[in-house]
């Protein structure tokens, strides 16, 4: 097992990472950005090196200044995180070129799970379900029109290259066919560099389940159940659980065991995703690998009790999974809400600031992952993700509610979060029902939702109005004695009130 190891990452990922590797008994070494000299995973590591400026592209990905922080600090192994370098196979070859073990699969393996082509014709071979379209990509017009015909409409135009829902096209007719192709091939030259596209039959609505596999480097790959990630807003994921509310047992594990397959195919090492899309008759469609340890993973540990950071060592220093399929038995639900600095009043619009009060919840059935502390600044550079807080239950409704106790616990000040729409979205009843799937956010979320109504607005006037005419001296709210029940504010918002939630 290695002794030491770098992360080339930061905030909460980079923290989770110190963790499991304090807990192993092995060295850390985060590196940072200038922006980030007083973030939480500097103050945690062992040994924190400077790595650059503010700019991403001149720290965070600069393999030559990360290859250094490795040489000068001595560790043997670099673990990428998720985000940056992590799925970048040249940077995979890099570290392997150094001498350095490389906390992931080998570029090899990347490349050929990488690109959305390369993936469809491996999980053909695989045996693995894929959505009916091309196998190559477009050659022109002509060759447009009859695949599509063969498809049948809808078909949604694809970029090879393209990724997290960018380069894709809806074409609902073959009289649109001719000018969204351009379009697209337009905008995939201009995005990804590279004009490729394909076709597929385009599935409305589908859910988001994937699958966590793990594999070793002796030819053993295990899956260590699913997460539902449909709650999603722009391909940007808000809320993920495990189970998949209401799948079927055996679409499960047909899913568990294509992802087996596909890894061992492409000679995977490492903890992986293959993601799928579920229509509503539970048909599955493999989408893509992702060759990383995921900013979800926490809800699979919380239900299976394995740790899949040390796992993640344990494959990438040689070792060999220590328990087979059958020893995976998961328990109970969990949750997981993303917390970011992000406005969801205001379009999720980025939101910068000191935090200045912080409380994280705590009690049964919780896990908080977070990279800030009270005082920590958050900077516009990187990912808006701040936090990741996890609610586990014996059942969903169980984790449900956990998770809106905990959300009511949660302070944070300073800057603007996502907490109000998880909020939201918990009590929603098709959440409730845990019948979402991906365009539940986009079709039922709006700012109104968690806005204060226009009523509570005038109320709180005509209360302000009303305690300055009581009050002439100024005497503050705060202590202004109440009746004996206590102020009827407190208890807005609590179960049995009138407005009340849940
Ligand atoms: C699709 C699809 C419907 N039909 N492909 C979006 C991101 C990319 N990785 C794949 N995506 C989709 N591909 C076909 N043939 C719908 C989506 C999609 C989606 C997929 C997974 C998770 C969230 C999504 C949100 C919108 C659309």
């Amino acid at each position: 097992m290695f002794q030491k190891v770098l992360i080339a990452n930061r905030g909460e990922i980079a923290v989770r990472v110190v963790r499991a590797l304090r807990e192993m008994g092995i060295g850390s070494v985060a590196v940072y950005s200038e922006a980030d000299r007083r973030s939480l995973h500097v103050l945690q590591a062992d040994e924190a090196v400077c790595i650059g400026p503010a700019p991403a592209r001149d720290s965070y990905l600069s393999v030559p200044r990360l290859l250094e922080a490795a040489r000068s600090t001595g560790a043997q192994a670099i673990h990428p995180g998720y985000g940056f370098l992590s799925e970048n196979s040249d940077f995979a070859a890099a570290v392997r070129d150094a001498g350095l073990s490389f906390i992931g699969p080998p570029p090899e393996a990347m490349n050929a799970l990488g690109n959305k082509l390369l993936a469809r014709a491996a999980a053909h071979k695989a045996g693995v379900p894929v959505v009916p379209g091309l196998d190559h990509p477009v050659r022109g017009l002509d060759e447009a029109r009859a695949a599509a015909k063969e498809i049948g409409f809808p078909v949604l135009i694809k970029a090879s290259h393209g990724g997290g829902g960018k380069g894709m096209r809806v074409v609902r007719s073959e009289d649109e066919l001719g000018s969204l192709l351009e379009l697209t091939q337009g905008e995939a030259r201009a995005s990804f560099s590279n004009d490729e596209v394909y076709l597929e039959r385009y599935l409305e609505r589908p859910r988001h389940v994937e699958i966590q596999l793990l594999a070793d480097s002796h030819g053993h790959a295990v899956y260590l159940g699913e997460r539902d990630c449909s709650a999603q807003r722009r391909h940007q994921k808000l809320i993920e659980e495990t189970p998949a509310p209401g799948l079927r047992d055996e679409v499960r594990r047909a899913m568990g065991e294509c992802a087996c397959r596909l890894a061992l195919a492409a000679g995977y090492v490492n903890a992986g995703t293959a993601e799928f899309m579920v229509d509503a008759k539970q048909d599955f469609y493999f989408l893509e690998v992702n060759a990383r340890l995921q900013v979800e993973h926490p809800v699979t540990e919380m239900v299976t009790g394995f740790d899949l950071v040390k796992l993640q060592l344990l494959v990438a220093s040689g070792g060999e999974l220590p328990f087979v399929q059958a020893d995976i038995q998961p328990r109970g639900h969990a949750i997981e809400c993303r917390i970011t600095a992000e406005d969801p009043e205001r379009d999720f619009m980025p939101s910068i600031g000191k935090i200045h009060r912080f409380r994280l919840p705590s009690g049964p059935g919780l896990r908080n992952d977070a990279g800030i502390y009270p005082g920590a600044e958050i900077t516009p550079y990187y990912d808006s993700l701040v936090a990741k807080l996890i609610s586990w239950g014996r059942d969903r409704n169980e984790a449900r509610r956990r998770m809106l106790r905990a959300l009511d616990e949660y302070v944070i000040e300073g800057v603007k979060t996502s907490i109000p729409f998880h909020r939201w979205a918990l009590q929603h009843p098709a959440f409730v029902a845990g019948a979402i799937d991906t365009g539940f956010v986009g079709a039922e979320y709006h700012p109104r939702h968690i806005a204060p109504s226009p009523e509570d607005e005038a109320l709180a006037v005509r209360a302000a109005a009303l305690h300055a005419l009581l009050h002439p001296s100024g005497a503050s709210a705060a202590r202004v004695e109440g009746p004996p029940s206590g102020s009827p504010w407190k208890f807005a918002g609590r179960p049995g009130a009138a407005g009340a939630r849940r």
